[in-house]
């Protein structure tokens, strides 16, 4: 026999972790096996009763499955804290999303969210710079930021690159950023890259008197070059460094945070081949999950979807998302799998939608956002009819346009920018 970790009677300390699971068992196994084997694979059990697992120790460390409903599929486990490196983002991941997901007794197993007990958030920093602090580096406090990426992804030169950075800038862009799958390559080589672009940046600061902000991917194939290439960024008076969290992974992310503070750049996360696993309603775990985790270990900005845009993300899914990258307070959502959040003074990070996205869509977005994002548009400049810099241009008038109330053909008149986009994109 192994053991009952089902307890439906458990109220969950202030010192557990609690995760909430969506649990499909395999056939011929019943809901409550599954989940209280789940809870023991994912703590202290093996696959049978182990003579090296004392009574004692096990009633010290075992998991608490409280709440079980068989109609939702739906399972709450409270874990002790003491079964967690606190600080370790990869030590907690590898207990409550590691061999779980590959048991046979699971059809389908997805990780919704967790609640981390105020001795983890202890443990993190939070974001250094945060919404508030981008703000207070770029100067805008009452819009939100509007950015690009340089497009082609992956091909143009390093002088291509920051030319058509420098247009985007000054066209109205606050941020260029590079493409998630550009990094070092022989035709466009990180340093140089980062040197032009830079240079490029300032000049078009002095240029229209607007911070301007460019934001070089260091993604790398290990710790120390990626670490390499952001001391290379502090060298230049870059104050931004760019990361691919999921391909570089949560030690990098981790190891990062403590030097970019030391460095004084803020940390933009890009969040490609997270719907590898997060985007299976069934199976996986949620970009909620992955959210918080860039929360706590304090990356200053992350993507969250855009509702409107090209990638999939439902608008409530995205805005439960968004509300635990700003609040400090998350109140529960049932039916979005959302257990309550309190972020112990963790400061919020800063939101960005992309993905797809137009000059013309800045109305809705502002409606379901709100200032508090970073707007970002790869083709929906690059493919403006006049180019880069009109491209930029006319997404600042549809952003102008948003903030006064007014509808963008009515803007349009005398715009030609804005005109020109609304007629490409309606
Ligand atoms: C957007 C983008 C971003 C996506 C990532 C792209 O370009 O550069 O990587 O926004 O998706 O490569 O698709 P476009 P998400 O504006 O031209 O689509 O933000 O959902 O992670
Ligand atoms: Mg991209």
């Amino acid at each position: 026999m192994r053991r009952d970790y089902i307890d439906p009677d458990y109220r969950p300390k202030t010192t557990d972790l609690v995760c909430e699971f969506h649990i499909e068992p395999a056939q011929g196994i019943g809901f409550e096996e599954v989940s209280t084997h789940m809870a023991g694979e994912s703590s202290i059990d093996s696959w049978t009763e182990i003579s090296t697992l004392s009574p004692e120790l096990a009633e010290k460390l075992k998991p608490h499955v409280y709440y079980l409903d068989e109609a939702s599929k739906t399972v709450r486990v409270a874990y002790s804290e003491e079964l967690f490196e606190l600080g370790s983002v990869p030590q907690v991941l590898s207990a409550v999303a590691g061999n779980i997901f590959s048991m046979k007794i699971v059809e389908n197993l997805r990780l919704q969210d967790i609640a981390f007990p105020a001795s983890m958030l202890r443990e993190f920093k939070g974001p250094n710079f945060g919404l508030e602090g981008i703000r207070k580096l770029s100067g805008i406090s009452d819009r939100p930021l509007v950015g690009t990426i340089v497009k082609p992804k992956v091909g143009l030169s390093s002088e291509q690159h920051a030319e058509v950075a420098y247009k985007a800038f000054s066209g109205g862009c606050d941020l260029v950023k590079d493409d998630e799958n550009l990094t070092d390559q022989k035709f466009n080589s990180f340093e140089k890259r980062a040197e032009l672009s830079l240079k490029r940046a300032a000049k078009a600061e002095a240029e229209t008197g607007e911070k301007k902000f460019y934001l070089c991917n260091i993604t790398a194939p290990t710790c120390e070059e990626m670490l390499r290439r952001l001391g290379i960024l502090k060298e230049l008076g870059a104050s931004y460094a760019m990361i691919d969290l999921v391909p570089t992974g949560w030690t990098a992310l981790q190891t990062l945070r403590t030097a970019a503070e030391d460095a004084g750049l803020a940390l933009h996360a890009h969040r490609c081949m997270h719907s590898a696993f997060t985007r299976n309603p069934n199976h996986g775990l949620s970009m909620l999950v992955v959210a918080k985790l860039c929360r706590l270990i304090g990356l200053d900005q992350l993507h969250i979807g855009t509702v409107v845009g090209k990638m999939h993300g439902e608008k409530a899914e995205v805005l439960a998302i968004r509300s635990e990258c700003v609040l400090e307070n998350v109140p529960a959502i049932e039916e979005q799998h959302v257990l309550e959040q309190a972020w112990g003074g963790l400061k919020p990070l800063f939101p960005v939608a992309s993905g797809g996205l137009a000059p013309t869509m800045i109305p809705e977005l502002y409606r379901i956002f709100g200032k508090d994002v970073i707007m970002q548009f790869g083709g929906g400049i690059h493919a403006h009819p006049q180019g880069t810099k009109a491209g930029a241009c006319a997404c600042r008038q549809a952003l102008e346009a948003s903030l006064e109330g007014i509808e963008l053909k009515e803007y349009a008149k005398g715009r030609k920018e804005l005109g020109a986009a609304l007629k490409k994109w309606g």
